[in-house]
């Protein structure tokens, strides 16, 4: 496929992506935003995303173009295409796609079955990025458009650690730096960097964790009065549950988080045996077989309920070991 086939003739486009956009998704949408406002510049390009966090806000170029409001004067977009996602994702941006002329899906998520009159879908890709990057012409890229892109694979491949990671993955970001961005700043800004009540609640969480199994499993639980007295909020626990999953000797963290509701957030994470996906779905959750969470009401104790949890991957575990 080729995006500027796809696109040709068309007046007004728009691009969108799931909600509470993460790296990948905002650095797709305003990568490609920019690369078409650059090559078809008759055409009027709109991107609809909900506000992007401070760290993408500052290091994606165009971040201030994005209409978060989701308001537009166009009745039909000639083409809208959804980014990262499938087009059930994309909050009130669906409208805009189910009226579209044309509608175009690239994702990279191997359970979007393709949601778009044309689809290029991926689930070996590590990143919508990456895909976009499949899509271009490169000799067209510039600076800005590649920075959009390079952000999205450091984000979705966990800063070049995740499996996803493929040689074509690399050649394709290597191929981004030639462009000459600061990238040092850009992956300890967008990967790293944590605010300092974010280090505090991160520094409660491992303080307060416990060890099962050997250490095999490495369980923490915040309360919401722990979170607000270290002036934390509910998005302040992310990057947790990672940090615990890479204590040396551990398969498997599981850590639960309570929202002003008084309900438990529960998120976990395995290394490479324990599948998380199958205790998540116990509870109602889903996800990943190496990342997953659900969430437990208020009605139930959640000491229990973790103690089920724990005892559940370390089922998983012994029956690993017995198989050798
Ligand atoms: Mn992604």
């Amino acid at each position: 496929m080729q995006i500027l086939e796809e696109l040709k003739g068309c007046a007004t486009i728009g691009i969108s992506g799931h909600e509470n956009p993460d790296g990948d998704c905002a650095g797709a949408c305003l990568g490609l935003a920019l690369y078409l406002r650059k090559v078809m510049p008759q055409a009027r390009v709109d991107v609809f995303l909900e506000p992007l966090r401070d760290e993408l806000y500052k290091n994606i170029p165009g971040a201030e173009t994005v209409i978060t409001d989701f308001q537009t004067d166009v009745d039909a977009y000639d083409a809208f295409v959804v980014l990262d996602s499938a087009k059930d994702r994309i909050g009130p941006a669906e409208n805009f796609f189910d009226r579209a002329e044309k509608t175009i899906n690239i994702d990279h998520h191997i359970s979007n079955p393709g949601t778009g009159m044309v689809n290029y879908v991926n689930g070996q890709s590590s990143s919508a990025c990456e895909l976009v990057c499949e899509l271009v012409d490169f000799s067209l890229v510039d600076r800005d458009i590649a920075q959009a892109l390079y952000v999205g694979i450091v984000t979705d491949t966990g800063c070049f650690r995740f499996s996803s990671t493929s040689r074509k993955t690399m050649e394709v970001a290597g191929r981004l730096m030639t462009y000459g961005f600061d990238f040092p700043t850009i992956v300890r800004e967008v990967y790293f960097e944590k605010t300092w009540v974010q280090q505090r609640v991160l520094g409660r969480a491992l303080m307060k964790s416990k060890s099962y199994l050997g250490g095999k499993i490495i369980v923490s639980r915040l309360a919401h009065e722990t979170i607000l007295s270290l002036g934390g909020v509910g998005r302040d626990v992310e990057g947790i549950v990672s940090a615990l999953v890479s204590t040396a000797g551990a398969d498997c963290s599981i850590f639960a988080h309570e929202r002003s509701t008084g309900e438990w957030r529960v998120s976990f994470r395995s290394n490479s045996i324990v599948n998380v996906a199958e205790i998540a779905q116990r509870y109602g959750g889903g996800g990943h077989i190496r990342a997953s969470g659900c969430t437990i009401g208020r009605e139930r104790n959640i000491e229990m309920v973790i103690r089920e949890m724990v005892e559940a991957a370390a089922a998983q575990l012994r029956a690993a070991e017995e198989k050798g």
